[in-house]
């Protein structure tokens, strides 16, 4: 655009020059005095720098309708966009608020979405004793609290939890959940998880317990084993609907992903920001798993001979499919958890072959051959603390029995 109003300019002023050049010669030609001569020269200057003038104004001008004109069409085209983007938001939260307590059936170990279908909704809108469900101070989606903070000023924080529990004051909640995470060594995750947890599961205005659920040294660290002791210890303290077994370090960042329990076992950790905000695979069922008690007992819970890092998981989505549950995930907009890191140690062990074992086994190895022994149970003010010791060669003693050519 600018080339063409500098080309027309310079012809413009050119033109002007050249009327003014012959306009001189001319002049020669009549053979006029030198001092005619020099006023003519001046006038001549007079035209060219007018020129100058009316192109410098003419491109000004040319200039000012260029933006105008450019502003209108960017600010008629932001119009559209804003009507087309604002049609497709409503189309979206109306989907959304459609789906928002369905959740997919995933059954088979292969990705495959003719598998997955959305089940019917069994979290109607009604009320469940006196809270309303679904509730109604949801935040939806919200990036996780990192900030450390001290214990003591957790809990001048809640205050409204008291033994590591917490009740509605006003009404009855929707379901009693405990939540079981296995624990060692991890103070400063803990800070974390409970900063996080706490005020979500309080905004689902759920009643609900929290047991931490620490292993002793000595032996390695087993996932399984100490998620099936907080099941009966949290068991022994009251009738809780539904059981979650919670990673420490797998946190929801959306409180549309229920701590509940449903017609089938629920896994929660769907989006996890350490692998990438996707399902590592799709029968992943580590993290964040819901249970029922009757759901629990029928799949015989956790094994308990995973020692060291990895395959319990596996064998609980096994163990599920066994039972014949098929193990469901909240709708996907809803799955998002943030991954607070540590250097976790990942140790060779016997993970593959014990998948291979538990698959006979599974009935004699989980919930109904617990052993374990209770250091202490202490409540605490945000959560239940129960320190267990576990005893790995008395474990695997059984597992020698368990698997013995005479049993097979
Ligand atoms: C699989 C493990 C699972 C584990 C998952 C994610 O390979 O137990 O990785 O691990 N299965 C086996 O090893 C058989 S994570 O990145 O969260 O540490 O949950």
């Amino acid at each position: 655009m600018h080339v063409i109003l500098v080309t027309h300019s310079c012809v413009y002023t050119v033109s002007f020059y050249h009327l003014d050049h012959d306009y001189n010669s001319s002049m020669k030609q009549l053979d006029i005095t030198s001092q005619a001569k020099s006023k003519r020269s001046d006038k001549s200057w007079y035209i060219l720098s007018a020129g100058l003038i009316i192109s410098v104004t003419v491109i000004f001008i040319l200039d000012l309708q260029f933006f105008a004109s450019t502003n209108f069409i960017r600010n008629t085209l932001n119009g559209k966009m804003l009507e087309v983007l604002s049609a497709a938001d409503n189309f979206t939260n109306k989907f959304i608020d459609t789906m928002k307590h369905k959740l997919i059936i995933i059954d088979s170990d292969i990705p495959d979405s003719g598998s997955e279908q959305h089940v019917s909704d069994h979290f109607s809108n009604s009320n469940h004793g006196n809270c309303t469900w679904p509730p109604l101070n949801l935040q939806g989606r919200t990036p996780l609290n990192r900030t450390d903070i001290a214990i003591e000023k957790l809990d001048q924080k809640y205050t409204f939890m008291a033994d590591g529990h917490y009740k509605p004051k006003n009404c009855t909640a929707y379901q009693k959940i405990a939540i079981v995470v296995p624990y060692r060594d991890r103070q400063l995750q803990l800070r974390i998880f409970l900063n996080n947890v706490i005020p979500r599961i309080h905004r689902q205005q759920l009643e609900f317990g929290i047991y931490i659920v620490e292993q002793t040294a000595g032996s390695l660290f087993n996932r399984g084993m100490l998620s099936n002791i907080g099941f009966v210890q949290a068991m022994k303290d009251m009738a809780y609907d539904c059981v979650v077994i919670h990673d420490l370090d797998i946190l929801p960042e959306d409180d549309r992903n229920f701590y509940i329990c449903g017609d089938n076992p629920i896994h929660m950790a769907t989006k996890v920001e350490k692998f990438k905000y996707r399902v590592p695979y799709h029968s992943f069922a580590g993290g964040i798993s819901t249970f029922s008690k009757k759901q629990y007992e029928d799949i015989n819970g956790f094994p308990n001979q995973f020692f060291g890092w990895g395959g319990e998981d596996d064998e609980l989505f096994a163990r599920i499919k066994r039972s014949n549950y098929k193990m469901t995930r909240p709708f996907d907009a809803h799955g998002h958890c943030g991954s607070v890191q540590h250097s976790g140690q990942r140790t060779g062990n016997d993970r593959m072959k014990m998948l291979q074992i538990s698959r006979k086994i599974w009935k004699q190895d989980g919930l109904t051959d617990l052993e374990y022994n209770l250091v202490e149970k202490r409540r605490k003010q945000l959560y239940v603390w129960v320190y267990a010791d576990i005893n790995m060669a008395k474990v695997r003693e059984k597992l020698k029995k368990l698997n013995s050519p005479s049993r097979k």
